[in-house]
């Protein structure tokens, strides 16, 4: 194992230059706090662990970081790699493309994204430069963990040009319903989806978001899913959840730190017997801030009774400024709490405490405990750290009202979950935590706080490290070697000692290539002449494995002495014997599926539809490139929803999309078929995502083979049909002696 490389956009402190003299400054914010408590407990640390880097795009000049490195002053106990990017560049980048394209989009506010393509050239070039420093640096071992929305290219970038590299990515925000996404111009969304699945393994915070990259991944790669894994580019790329944590121990026993303590009784004292509502945000239109104090106020108005019994402490964390979505906002908020204040203040009470500043550590804490009410109302947020340190830090009180939009509500069920828009929830929910028994409140902070102590942050790196881990060695075992002499001589000589064999071969694309009209596949002579001496061994037996209909199979081979196998199992003709159909029942599920697929028919030109005994298809093999694949995106997603709750099973083929009853697949039907048999030698051939199921259900039972290039679960992989027929016809060849065997006949002579 090698180093931990953490890259994300900035790095986790700042320098302040005072005269000749440069100091350390830590920053703020949610992956700073996450990392570097990872970084700081050793304990917590993977102890296979040689090293740890950090790098991300410096905010000060280069001098002044080398004066950091020459001087004595106290360094990170990390490595550091800054980045150094040109002012305008990184304006164009940061403020640009990252803050004004990414983060609105991705936070459902669409019309406040600037798609300006010199904001995305400026993406591009700062993903490359990151790219360029740490390539060549890398040593094998080291484990590449990007962090954040403002490094979405990287992962691609990386791969490219160390393949074998172990790359994990980490999204911080919300990752949007594809309607959402699909707003982005073109070229630019299908960049970002490949050069975030440059990664293997992309983390999100909540289900939501993974479903929501996947649905795009889908859309708009083409890629399909298979619960949480991906084939994408012959490699495993697994899509998870991890909900990130936070350091529980730290707020935990914080609330004993006399400092904190003398703050918060410093604050309570000052107001009395007032109730204390508390927030703390980053001045960020996604925090709903306006919508925050517009439901305060109206639980002012319509709960006189509250009024001068609290006060609502609002902090207010400088950020973006430069941004004129951020700094106009600013302006607005500031006269709302001027509008509130001036229309409920008495002489002795103001409502709203502002404060536009950042706090230290002790203060924060100080006031998350001596808060009643944490009031959290985000209208988007990736997780919300806030929430959780609030809860985090009680002794036992106090009540957390939180924004179902935040990620955090996923986990903090406890809490009074609202809608941030609705200012009449909000204005109840005030008065609900109020009034809340303390038992009450007592019960749900310590199951909350159970959770979080649970997973925090430590657990949080630890287990995405481990499923890390976990991928590349799923990869490594996925890795299909190419059938050489080798291999091949070694099949061949098992095919000859054996004495009861089985064949499975698949159809379509193994035995025969694909034509534009599924109709006019027939076997040519050869195949014939193959399939026919092959089954004329009376220790072979052939199964012609397929998701034909019977009707076509046994139009083409119903003379050959072979098994034949129908969609998918779902009929079965044995060698000389009569077909049999497995189920019987009703076709009318087929009417919804073929109105579905006839209107796609008439969207796409060329495509057809094909109707067997228990499926139905939408062939797209015929239509113009492009077309025919975006096409193909949507039919499979409308299908799915279709069939939710329903016996059926989309598939998404080679060039077809299919529904099936589910229960038959070829790898069932092959399985039951060994175990009739039991065999001593078995062969399974096939190209597409049907016989994968056929790859797996025989694994260590069979040779598997795939036919052409992709990841599969097969052992071996041959790269073009035209190689099939001749590599069967290489197997009856009587085996060429081994080296043991040549010696012994030499010996003999
Ligand atoms: C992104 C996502 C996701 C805030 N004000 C002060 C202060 N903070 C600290 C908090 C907390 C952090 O900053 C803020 O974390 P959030 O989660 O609320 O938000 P973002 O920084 O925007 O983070 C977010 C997060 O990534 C992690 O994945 O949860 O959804 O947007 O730790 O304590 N700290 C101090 N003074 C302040 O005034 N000391």
């Amino acid at each position: 194992m090698g180093r931990l490389i953490i890259i994300s956009s900035r790095l986790p402190f700042s320098l302040d230059r005072d005269g000749e003299k440069v100091s350390i400054r830590q920053s703020s914010g949610g992956l700073v706090s996450a990392i570097k408590s990872y970084f700081e407990n050793s304990t917590a640390q993977r102890s296979e662990l040689t090293g740890k880097m950090w790098m991300g795009v410096a905010d000060f000049p280069q001098e002044d970081w080398e004066l950091v490195r020459e001087s004595s002053a106290e360094k990170p106990d990390f490595e550091v790699l800054p980045v150094f990017v040109e002012k305008d560049l990184y304006e164009n980048f940061y403020n640009g493309f990252a803050n004004s394209v990414l983060w609105p989009l991705f936070h459902y506010f669409s019309t406040l994204a600037t798609y300006e393509s010199q904001y995305f050239d400026a993406y591009v070039q700062v993903n490359q430069q990151f790219a360029e420093r740490i390539v060549p640096l890398l040593e094998p071992g080291d484990q590449i963990w990007i962090h954040d929305y403002q490094l979405m290219l990287l992962p691609h970038l990386l791969r490219t040009k160390k393949p074998d590299a172990t790359i994990g990515f980490f999204l911080h925000i919300p990752f949007p319903s594809y309607e959402i996404f699909r707003l982005m111009p073109t070229e630019w969304k299908k960049m970002i989806l490949h050069g975030v699945m440059g990664a293997d393994l992309i983390g999100f915070h909540t289900y939501d978001y993974v479903q929501h990259f996947l649905q795009s991944v889908k859309m708009i790669l083409g890629v399909d899913n298979y619960f949480h894994n991906l084939q994408y580019q012959d490699r495993l790329v697994r899509i998870d959840l991890f909900p990130i944590g936070i350091d529980y121990g730290k707020f935990h026993t914080a609330a004993t730190d006399p400092d904190v303590q003398i703050i918060r009784d410093k604050a309570r004292g000052n107001l009395e017997d007032k109730k204390i509502i508390f927030s703390v945000d980053r001045l960020d239109y996604t925090k709903g801030l306006m919508q925050r104090l517009s439901g305060f106020e109206y639980f002012l108005e319509r709960y006189p009774e509250w009024r001068e019994k609290v006060v609502f402490i609002l902090n207010i964390v400088p950020s973006r400024s430069t941004i004129p979505a951020y700094s106009e906002r600013k302006k607005q908020i500031e006269e709302k709490i001027g509008t509130i204040n001036g229309r409920f203040s008495t002489i002795s009470w103001q409502p709203v405490l502002y404060r536009y500043t950042h706090l230290s550590f002790q203060e924060l804490v100080a006031l998350y405990q001596a808060a009643d009410v944490a009031l959290i109302t985000p209208l988007r947020d990736g997780m919300n750290l806030v929430a959780k340190e609030y809860v985090a830090s009680s002794t036992g009180k106090g009540v957390l009202v939180l924004s179902e939009l935040a990620g955090a509500a996923s986990e903090l069920s406890e809490a009074i979950l609202v809608n941030p828009t609705d200012v009449f929830d909000v204005a109840s929910s005030i008065t609900r935590a109020l009034a809340m028994p303390l038992y009450e409140q007592r019960n749900r902070i310590s199951l909350m706080q159970r959770r979080l102590q649970e997973y925090d942050v430590f657990k949080w790196v630890n287990d995405f490290m481990d499923q890390l881990s976990q991928v590349k060695q799923e990869q490594q075992r996925q890795k299909v070697r190419v059938l050489d002499d080798k291999a091949l001589s070694v099949i061949n000589r098992h095919y000859q000692r054996a004495g009861n064999r089985c064949l499975l071969l698949d159809y379509d694309g193994t035995l025969v290539p694909f034509t534009r009209i599924p109709s006019e596949a027939a076997p040519d002579n050869t195949v014939r002449d193959m399939l026919s001496r092959l089954s004329s061994d009376p220790r072979n037996h052939v199964v012609i494995i397929s998701g034909r209909d019977m009707s076509s199979l046994d139009r083409w081979l119903g003379t050959l002495p072979v098994s034949l196998v129908a969609e998918h199992g779902a009929s079965v003709r044995m060698r000389n014997g009569a077909w049999q159909q497995s189920v019987h029942v009703s076709d009318l599920w087929k009417d919804e599926i073929r109105r579905v697929m006839q209107l796609f028919v008439l969207r796409c030109a060329g495509s057809f539809v094909e109707e067997k005994s228990n499926t139905i298809a939408w062939h797209y093999r015929n239509t113009q490139t492009g077309l025919g694949f975006s096409r193909s995106r949507e039919l499979l997603n409308t299908l799915s929803q279709l069939i939710q709750n329903t016996t059926l099973q989309v598939i998404d083929g080679n060039k077809v999309v299919e529904v099936r009853i589910a229960g038959f697949d070829k790898g069932a039907t092959a399985l039951k078929l060994i175990n009739e048999q039991d065999p001593d030698f078995v062969l399974c051939m096939g190209d597409d995502t049907t016989d994968e199921d056929m790859f797996k259900a025989l694994e260590g039972e069979a040779y598997t083979i795939k036919v052409n290039s992709g990841a599969s679960a097969a052992q071996y992989t041959i790269m073009s049909q035209q190689r099939v027929v001749p590599l069967l016809n290489v197997l009856m060849q009587p085996a060429a002696p081994s080296g043991v065997e040549r010696a012994v006949t030499e010996a003999k002579r």
